[in-house]
């Protein structure tokens, strides 16, 4: 996209601290819960998190997962699973999907704790925290687990007082503050993405630009979803962006005095849908990997 200036001087400066608070967060615990969103499971990720972690087991939680195309998210869940990596798909608000993840969550846990108890330590509960980029529902999902009582655990020695531990069931405990990663500044791909479902402050972004690329996209991958939302011709899906615009502003009544389009309006309006579910559920990133099941597929023939 042309004009956008994603790069922040006083982000690497942030980044390390961030990098060695949560590096400090995750020697606490035996697993950690990286959420990323379901629409975006690449571009939503911190590829430095892996490294963060180390040996230490991470699951990822694909949340939001209600707003996300099912379709592609059975995909990226078969994905990270033929890699060997635990993933669930989620949904914080309404609690979907929470119960297994946590089921596994806690036998990955057993790993450690049980391996404590040999050396002679006493048996304790799993240890958990939650991991991810801004937006994605870090405290949606704490405030779930935590559920209405908000029971907090005792302060224990050797735990710095600061941390709270928050009691989820009788096997499992949560830091109650989150790891805050940060998102793929670098690439510019993943960050107009994040734009799009608005986890990046779009206003780094041209907001007209930004919806051209956005009509752009959902032309080739839901052309029927744009006729179908703005009562659009059938000729529609042979429309460039600009025309397309014009089209919805003028269904939608976003004028000028005068009778011209109100570009701007219009823009934030097909935004506004996109970010509250009224297109559809819809998935920006697919996982890699088709043209290979499509060779397979020749080979075996
Ligand atoms: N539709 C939907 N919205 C969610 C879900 N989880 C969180 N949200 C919303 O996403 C926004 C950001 O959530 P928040 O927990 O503050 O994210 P954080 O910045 O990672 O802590 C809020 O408006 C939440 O209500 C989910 O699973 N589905
Ligand atoms: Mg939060």
């Amino acid at each position: 996209m042309e004009g956008n200036r994603p790069e922040v001087q006083w982000f690497p400066g942030h980044m390390q601290k961030t990098r060695r608070l949560i590096a400090e967060h995750l020697r606490l615990v035996d697993v950690a819960v990286e959420l990323r969103d379901a629409r975006l499971p690449d571009s939503s990720a911190n590829p430095l998190l892996r490294e963060l972690l180390g040996e230490k087991p991470g699951v990822i939680a694909l949340n939001k997962s209600d707003l996300a195309d099912p379709a592609i998210t059975k995909r990226w869940l078969a994905y990270y699973r033929g890699q060997g990596q635990p993933a669930f798909a989620i949904d914080s608000v309404t609690g979907r999907g929470l119960r297994a993840m946590l089921a596994r969550t806690e036998e990955l846990a057993r790993d450690r704790t049980e391996r404590l108890v040999k050396k002679g330590g006493r048996a304790r509960a799993a240890r958990i925290m939650v991991v991810g980029i801004p937006n994605v529902g870090k405290s949606s999902l704490i405030n779930r687990l935590a559920g209405k009582a908000k029971t907090r655990v005792e302060n224990r020695p050797g735990v710095t007082r600061d941390k709270q531990w928050i009691r989820v069931d009788e096997k499992m405990e949560l830091l109650d503050t989150p790891g805050i990663l940060w998102p793929k500044f670098d690439d510019p791909e993943a960050g107009r993405r994040l734009a799009f479902i608005g986890s990046i402050n779009d206003e780094i972004y041209d907001s007209e630009a930004m919806a051209a690329a956005f009509l752009e996209w959902m032309q080739t991958r839901y052309p029927e979803r744009l006729r179908e939302r703005y009562k659009l011709p059938p000729d529609s899906p042979d429309q460039t962006p600009a025309e397309l615009l014009a089209a919805i502003g003028a269904k939608r009544g976003c004028l000028l005095k005068g009778g011209r389009i109100d570009t701007e309006k219009v823009c934030r309006l097909l935004m506004t849908d996109l970010r509250a579910g009224k297109l559809g559920p819809i998935s920006f990133d697919e996982p890699p990997g088709e043209e290979q099941t499509d060779e397979d597929q020749t080979e075996k023939e």
